[in-house]
């Protein structure tokens, strides 16, 4: 195997203390992300994940079931590997620090900074948190309780075996600061180089007033400190001692990921371990910001947890992860909420990615009955479209190098909004019409094919699925699961001649309002004043006139295209859109200006009343009305999807 082409990526290992939650989703769908992307790039890639079994935490959760803590963890951890399948996770290998082979490695490291004078024993005072698994002094505590996590904390005195962190401070700095790499983002790096140069105190590295754990070689009264104990998985998960030469195309690592809570257990203890064991450090240790809900964090021991296994049932892995690695910004918080999954399911998966899929795939069927046609009539139009495909894949590969994954994925959108740009532009059911514009039409529905057959490769290590799906439909790719990175770095790939088939709808748009139904009958709380549901009813039941045919085909409503759209001066409301009919431009003047923003207009094609009497509203003329759903909370407008070009009649 070529050295330098292999890639070792881990994850924390988890607390199996009770079922993990989408916080936890978040650093495994990220890590799984840059694993398949250096794998479609042709590393060979080790991606490590797994639990951290041991402790205080783990014992006190077992007995609080009436469990052994073997039996209790077990369970859980059936479930956590089934949850990786269901978010698929493709990850290497799976570590328990249960497990005999890691055991023996704890074991051997202790015994080893032991004998070399690194580790001795003492007596230790501190306050002990145990949700994080960690002693504070008392000037560390904030108002009395964990500094971290703002938990109760206990007061805790037992002789314990100490390791000499101190001795190894100025040579981390050292690293630290030659490398700077080596710890990221930026702002994280400073901070851990103020708490370094703030002094290290030696670390408590063992308990004797519980028995959950790996036990110290030489002395059985202790146990090994937990994070001790954990941080070694990252070697014995590769073979540590047991199998030399995996160890020596894996180590060190390459990035260890994580959120920024366990940052300096990664960026201080841990490099200071393998110092004390001779070991390189690793390339980059990396911590991502958290995913907060509206009440603030997530945790599991505050009992605000969101499952996300339910959400993959409902809305599919893809969707989920989609959302996940969106929301990771460089170095900030996420926030979750159903709300905001299902609107970002909407616009840029239904709408967006969905729409180009569905748009092209209908032309190439209709136009060319289903057969990818050559392109053989270039415009200048067409180059711009390559050049913003090839910037999506420059840009793409250097925000995932960067682990700027929300950047990566709107690099990737951004290709997507050119690409339904292009249809705009290029009017491809207008060259239909002319027979002498065929090779056009071919071209540029080979274009649109090709910015597809080169999102879905770049959007592939995010939507695993998404090769496979969209294949189905416009067979792009010869073997969609083995996709290699840069062929999104070239053009013209798509095989003429193959054929495309009408498939499912790629993302189908959900309904908040009946997805919001559907979790409140789930919830059995549906309560008897005014549910949505209730009052969509009520509304219908409201007697009204029936007219006739004729009565109807007096209202002439035509789809209209927006292409230009702003907000009304001094009012709230009123937002003022051109639109187009045909050849015909009009203004209309709308009031759903609390409702969308006017750059998310435009482009989009609506459904208006094209023959109601002009009127002026705050001065500006309006010559139409657009046509919307509405509850008492919200306004949709209605869209039409297709290709039907503007200026078409609605009946
Ligand atoms: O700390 N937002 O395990 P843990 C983002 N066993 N990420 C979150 C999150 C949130 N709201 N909640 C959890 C431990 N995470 C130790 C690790 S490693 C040698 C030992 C993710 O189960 C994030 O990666 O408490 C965080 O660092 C980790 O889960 C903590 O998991």
């Amino acid at each position: 195997m070529e050295k330098g082409r292999n890639f070792y990526i881990t994850t924390p290992i988890y607390y199996p203390s009770d079922n993990l939650h989408i916080g936890h989703a978040y650093t495994t769908v990220a890590a799984d992300c840059i694993a398949r992307f250096k794998r479609m790039q042709g590393y060979q890639v080790y991606y490590l994940t797994g639990t951290d079994e041991h402790g205080q935490k783990i014992a006190r959760a077992a007995s609080d079931n009436n469990m052994t803590p073997q039996a209790y963890i077990d369970g859980i951890v059936s479930n956590i590997r089934r949850l990786w399948e269901t978010l698929l996770i493709s990850n290497t290998g799976f570590i328990r620090t249960t497990e005999a082979r890691h055991q023996q490695v704890v074991k051997k490291l202790f015994q080893q900074v032991y004998d070399q004078g690194d580790i001795y024993i003492s007596e230790y005072e501190g306050w002990y948190c145990l949700p994080c698994e960690t002693f504070f002094t008392e000037r560390q505590l904030k108002d009395g309780k964990c500094p971290d996590c703002e938990r109760e904390v206990e007061l805790l005195k037992e002789e314990s075996y100490f390791f000499k962190m101190s001795r190894y401070a100025d040579r981390l700095l050292k690293h630290i600061d030659e490398n700077p790499e080596f710890i990221q983002p930026e702002s994280r790096r400073h901070e851990v180089i103020n708490f370094i140069k703030g002094g290290l105190d030696d670390l408590c590295v063992s308990r004797t007033s519980f028995k959950w754990g790996i036990p110290v070689p030489f002395n059985e009264k202790h146990v090994v400190y937990v994070w001790f104990d954990a941080l070694i998985n990252y070697l014995t998960g590769i073979g540590y001692a047991q199998d030399d030469s995996m160890f020596a195309e894996y180590w060190p690592a390459d990035v260890h990921l994580m959120a920024k809570d366990i940052l300096r257990f990664h960026a201080i203890i841990w490099p200071i371990m393998l110092m004390a064991v001779g070991l390189p450090l690793p390339k980059k240790i990396f911590a991502h910001g958290w995913i907060m809900l509206e009440g603030g964090k997530m945790s599991k021991s505050k009992g605000n947890v969101i499952d996300p296994g339910i959400l993959v049932d409902k809305y599919g892995a893809d969707a989920i992860r989609y959302y996940l690695i969106k929301e990771m910004s460089y170095g900030q918080d996420g926030m979750y909420s159903e709300e905001m999954l299902v609107n970002r399911i909407n616009s840029d998966l239904a709408n967006d990615l969905g729409n180009l899929v569905s748009r092209t795939a209908a032309m190439v069927i209709r136009y060319f009955s289903g057969q990818i046609p050559a392109p053989e009539e270039y415009a200048p139009i067409d180059e711009e479209l390559k050049q913003a495909a090839l910037q999506a894949y420059q840009e793409s590969t250097a925000k995932l190098e960067k682990l700027d994954f929300a950047g990566y994925l709107i690099s990737c959108m951004k290709l997507v909004a050119r690409a339904n740009k292009y249809i705009d532009e290029t009017e491809p059911w207008r060259l239909a019409k002319d027979e002498s514009s065929r090779g056009r039409l071919g071209a540029v529905l080979y274009n649109l094919l090709e910015c597809i057959r080169i999102t879905t490769v770049l959007m592939a290590p995010a939507m695993p699925q998404l090769p496979l799906r969209v294949n189905a439909q416009l067979n792009l790719f010869p073997s969609p699961e083995e996709l290699e990175w840069d062929s999104a770095g070239e053009w013209a790939l798509v095989p003429a001649g193959n054929e495309v088939k009408k498939g499912e709808v790629l993302f189908p748009r959900i309904d908040l309002q009946q997805m919001e139904e559907s979790n409140m009958a789930s919830e059995q709380e549906v309560k008897k004043d005014v549910p949505a549901a209730t009052a969509v009813k009520e509304e219908l039941k409201e007697e009204k006139e029936y007219i006739t045919y004729d009565d109807f085909s007096r209202l002439d409503l035509r789809v209209a295209e927006i292409v230009e759209c702003e907000k009304m001066e001094k009012a709230d409301k009123l937002l003022i859109l051109k639109v187009k009919l045909g050849e015909e431009q009009r203004t209309i003047v709308a009031g759903i200006a609390q409702h969308y923003e006017p750059a998310e207009l435009i482009g989009k094609k609506v459904v208006i009343v094209a023959n109601l009497q002009p009127a002026k509203l705050r001065g500006t003329m309006s010559e139409g009305m657009l046509l919307a759903a509405s509850d008492d909370n919200r306004v949709e407008v209605l869209m039409v999807q297709s290709d039907i070009a503007a200026g078409n009649r609605v009946k």
